[in-house]
C-alpha cells in the first residue's frame, strides 16, 4: 500500500476507533518512514544494516570515538530538518481534534510537534536537546549542521565545564527518562485504544507498553506493514503503512464526530 492509495478502514477497527475516547498512539521509526528518515531494522535500508549500533548508539561509543559518534549524529538531524512530516503525523494532529489523543514516541525526531501534535512523550529523547556528556548541562548554542555527512568532526564543548556535547538522545544500557517512562505507563494502561504504529517492538522497555496495555484491558491495535512480536499481543494488526491507514482513521473520525 502506497501513502497515495487510499487506504479503507478495516469494519472490526473502525468499530474500535469510534468507541474510543482516549486514545495513546504508540510510534516507532515505521511513522516517519514516509517522511524519508530511515527506519532502523528494515532490511537493506535500516540504518542498522549499514551501520552497527554498539559502536554509534551507546555511551561506550561516545567515550571511544566521540568525532565518529557526533558527526553520524550531525548527519541525522540534518536528515531531520531536510524531512517533513507525512499525512500519518498530520492525521494524528486531526484526531486529536475529536478525540483525547497522547503520542507516545521511541523516535528522535520532532515530525509529531511540526505535524501540530500537543502531548508528545519521547521515550528515546530528541536529537537536538543537545546537552553535556561530563555534567548534564543542556547546550543551547546555534549548531553549525554540514549538508553532507561527514566521518568525523569534533562535538562541541560545554560552556560549563569543557566536556563533550552529546546528542539529547537515550542510548543502549542508558536509563529512558523516569518521568517521560512513568507517565507513558499510566497512559498506556488508562487509554481505551492503543494504536502501535512502526515499531519492530524489539527494543525494550518501550516494546513492553503494548502488552502492558492489553494487560489493562486496553483494545491494542497495530499499522505495520509487517508482522512483529507486538502483533502478537494486539487485537487487531492492519497491515498499512502510517501513511496511508491513519488518514483513513482521522477520516472515520471526523465523519463519526466528537468522541
Ligand atoms: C534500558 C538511540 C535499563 C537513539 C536507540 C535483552 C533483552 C531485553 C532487553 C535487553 C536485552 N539486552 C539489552 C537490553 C536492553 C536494551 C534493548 O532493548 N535491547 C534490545 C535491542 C535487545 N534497551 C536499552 O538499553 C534501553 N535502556 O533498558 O535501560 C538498563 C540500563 C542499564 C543496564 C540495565 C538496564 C535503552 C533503549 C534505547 C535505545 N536507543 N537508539 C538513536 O540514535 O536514535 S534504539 C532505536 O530503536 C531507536 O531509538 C528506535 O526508536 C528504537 C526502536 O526501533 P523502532 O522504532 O521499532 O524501529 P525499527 O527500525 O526497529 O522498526 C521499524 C518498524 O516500522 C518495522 O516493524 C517496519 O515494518 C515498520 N515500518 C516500516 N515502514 C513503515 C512501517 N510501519 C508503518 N508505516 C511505514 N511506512
Ligand atoms: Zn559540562
Amino acid at each position: 500500500m502506497s501513502a497515495d492509495s487510499p487506504a479503507t478502514v478495516p469494519a472490526v477497527i473502525g468499530d474500535v476507533i469510534a468507541a474510543a475516547h482516549r486514545i495513546v498512539v504508540l510510534s516507532g521509526a515505521g511513522m516517519s518512514a514516509e517522511s524519508g528518515m530511515p527506519t532502523f531494522r528494515d532490511a537493506g535500508t535500516g540504518l542498522w544494516s549499514q551501520y552497527d549500533p554498539m559502536t554509534l548508539a551507546t555511551p561506550e561509543a561516545f567515550s571511544h570515538a566521540p568525532d565518529v559518534v557526533w558527526a553520524w549524529y550531525l548527519w541525522r538531524m540534518h536528515l531531520v530538518r531536510t524531512c517533513q512530516p507525512n499525512a500519518g503525523h498530520v492525521a494524528i494532529a486531526e484526531l486529536a481534534e475529536h478525540r483525547e489523543v497522547s503520542v507516545v514516541t521511541q523516535n528522535v525526531d520532532d515530525l509529531h510537534e511540526r505535524a501540530g501534535s500537543r502531548d508528545v512523550i519521547h521515550l528515546h529523547g530528541t536529537l537536538e536537546a543537545l546537552r553535556c556528556s561530563a555534567c548534564d548541562s543542556p547546550h543551547r548554542a546555534p549548531l553549525q549542521i554540514p549538508a553532507e555527512q561527514r566521518p568525523s568532526v569534533d562535538p562541541p564543548q560545554c560552556h560549563q565545564c569543557g566536556g563533550a556535547v552529546r546528542p539529547g538522545v537515550v542510548w543502549f544500557g542508558e536509563m529512558l527518562p523516569t518521568a517521560s517512562f512513568m507517565r507513558a505507563e499510566q497512559l498506556a494502561q488508562t487509554a481505551d485504544l492503543a494504536l502501535v504504529v512502526g515499531t519492530s517492538g524489539l527494543v525494550f522497555p518501550a516494546a513492553g507498553l503494548p502488552a502492558l496495555a492489553r494487560g489493562a484491558g486496553v483494545t491494542v491495535v497495530e499499522i505495520n506493514p509487517q508482522h512483529t512480536p507486538v502483533s502478537d499481543v494486539c487485537q487487531h494488526s492492519w497491515r498499512s503503512t502510517a501513511a496511508a491507514a491513519l488518514p483513513a482513521l482521522a477520516r472515520l473520525v471526523r465523519a463519526s464526530g466528537a468522541g
